[in-house]
């Protein structure tokens, strides 16, 4: 399905991480074309691993667009083979964080890529342009952040919290190391002079997006245009990934309101609009009158690609409505 443009004058910024917003992102791709979409991808997620830089949300991000992505396994290649993991394992290497044979062509080209002096954000334009992917896959910064999990087993590194560990620690709170010092990827900077308006993807609030937010004055920069979040959590649960789990332990419900509420009390003002499911409905009109940001709800489990197009084309409408 090719893009077809639905305003020759958006420049939309679509905020995102992990494999919800990666959902949303290829809906958004078939509907605005590359120069009217830009992606921020979370790179809090990166770790350096068998010697190898891996972005976790950019390969999802990148595997979505180029409709390469790994159906069943939610994340990773599809068609992957796993020779090398296997052979890795029976040499008592370290093997719990199963790297396909085709995906560890991409860490590999990255990693080379970044050791001869490229930035982040070129090594990932290389990878996507070379995979026919038109839109701009923007990693947040070129500069190390790294997501650190606090939880009732000590500090754990992200994917040591999310692969090794199975997401089974009790989590406290979270840190961004780096984050202080990071500087936004100017591809970013440059396409926030001409946007239009912001996308929050449905990703979770703390660790995919909350990165980006803090990011210095990130935030801040977003307070002008009409910004519109998707929530991840539907029906109290999440549809993928341990929001809904973290939040429980946060001791905060589980709920499409409770992530507004984290938005607002974070970043005031932010966000002009919010979407919620269907199921949600109810909390649809709690939100709009008890934190005063209007919200719509509409179908947001996106199985097929025409739901992905249909939440895109939804969003963008609901966008467009807040745009003065
Ligand atoms: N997720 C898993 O649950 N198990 C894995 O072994 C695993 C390997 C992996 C390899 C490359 C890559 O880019 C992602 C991979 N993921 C794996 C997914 C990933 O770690 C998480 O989905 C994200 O970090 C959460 O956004």
């Amino acid at each position: 399905m090719a893009a077809t443009s639905i305003t020759a004058m958006s420049k939309i910024l679509a905020i995102t991480g992990g494999v919800g917003g990666a959902k949303l992102a290829l809906g958004l791709s078939k509907v605005l074309a590359s120069d009217e979409l830009l992606f921020a991808v979370n790179t809090g997620d990166d770790f350096d691993h068998l010697g190898l830089h891996i972005s976790p949300d950019i390969d999802s991000l990148t595997y979505a667009l180029a409709e390469e992505n790994n159906q069943e396994l939610g994340w990773g290649r599809q068609g992957e083979t796993w020779q090398f993991i296997e052979s890795l394992e029976a040499l008592g290497g370290e093997s719990w964080f199963r790297l396909g044979d085709k995906d560890m062509a991409l860490h590999t080209q990255r990693t080379q890529l970044l050791n001869s002096g490229a930035s982040l954000s070129d090594a990932t334009a290389s990878i996507t342009q070379a995979l026919n992917i038109a839109h701009t896959v923007a990693p947040m910064t070129n500069t190390p952040v790294r997501t650190i999990v606090h939880s009732d087993q000590g500090d754990l590194a992200f994917q040591h919290y999310f692969v090794r560990e199975q997401c089974q620690p009790a989590v406290t709170g979270f840190s961004f190391n780096g984050l202080a010092d990071a500087r936004l990827n100017p591809v970013i900077e440059n396409w926030l002079e001409r946007c239009t308006g912001v996308i929050i993807c449905p990703s979770n609030p703390y660790v995919s997006v909350d990165p980006l937010l803090k990011l210095n004055g990130f935030a801040e920069r977003l307070t002008d245009l009409p910004v519109v979040a998707i929530s991840p959590i539907v029906g109290g649960l999440a549809i993928k990934g341990p929001a809904a789990k973290m939040m429980a332990e946060l001791d905060v419900p589980a709920s499409a309101y409770a992530v507004a509420q984290h938005y607002e009390h974070h970043y005031p003002g932010l966000m002009n609009g919010y979407i919620v499911d269907k199921t949600d409905e109810k909390e649809a009109s709690r939100i709009t009158d008890g934190l005063r940001i209007p919200t719509i709800a509409t179908n947001s489990i996106m199985v097929t690609l025409q739901d992905r197009v249909d939440l895109a084309h939804t969003t963008l409408g609901f966008l467009r409505d807040l745009t003065p």
